[in-house]
């Protein structure tokens, strides 16, 4: 393997906020429910639904570790309004699972899974984005228990929901379908340049109807 590849998304200056939020000192942890504890011998990354040979693909914990590890500088957005800029995320691409799994060509949407059934929905091309990455780390470091440890998705061109912590699977779609706050009163789609925040704000085509 040779050098880990490195890129960037973010908002430059703080003045480059997306509308409506506001830069955030330290990092909060914001999640819905308890902290799973991590079992490593139980742990499993399985890509399921409709991959391109119809065979669901699985890694433990010390196979994944082995993937390659790549970095990405982005900002993070969470729907209440803080932001957190410039984090550098270490782990493995999303475009690196999908090359190890890859999607049946009609597949549109991805929907990620966490522990405790925690999901959401992300059309594929976002999913695709070079930007999307299963962070094992932030800033050099192990991922803490309540940041998301053993993995994570980090999504930064989309509100932060969109990144499950504690993330454990995905199922590849053939068409869309809500996820846990996408059923809950969060837009679809969730772009904050947008500002897409609210299932209220969809326009026709942004999502299956609620
Ligand atoms: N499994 C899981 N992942 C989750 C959430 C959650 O409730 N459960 N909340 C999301 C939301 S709304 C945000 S803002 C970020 C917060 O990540 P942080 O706690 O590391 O700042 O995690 C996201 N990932
Ligand atoms: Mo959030």
């Amino acid at each position: 393997m040779g050098q880990p590849e490195s890129r960037e998304y973010r908002a430059s200056e703080e003045s480059e906020l997306p509308p409506g939020q506001r830069l955030q000192r330290g990092w909060p942890v914001t999640h819905y429910g308890p902290v799973p504890k991590f079992k490593p011998d139980r742990w499993e990354f399985r890509v399921f639904g409709a991959t391109a040979d119809g065979d669901k693909r699985c890694w433990n914990h010390e196979e994944f570790s082995a993937l390659p590890f790549s970095t990405v500088v982005a900002d993070l957005h969470c729907v209440t309004k803080f932001s957190m800029l410039g984090a550098e995320w270490g782990g493995v691409s999303a475009r690196t699972m999908v090359d190890f799994a890859p999607p049946a060509p009609n597949v549109t949407h991805v929907m990620v899974w966490a522990e405790y059934g925690y999901s959401a929905n992300l059309r594929l091309s976002d999913f695709l984005s070079e930007c999307a990455m299963f962070a094992t780390h932030k800033d050099g470091e192990l991922l803490t228990a309540e940041h998301g440890f053993p993995l994570r998705l980090v999504v930064p061109h989309l509100y932060a929901w969109k990144g499950p912590k504690w993330v454990r699977g995905i199922e590849y779609m053939t068409a869309d379908r809500r996820g846990f706050w996408e059923e809950r009163g969060y837009h679809n789609v969730g772009d904050p340049w947008r500002e897409q925040r609210y299932s209220y704000q969809e326009e026709p085509g942004d999502g299956p109807e609620l």
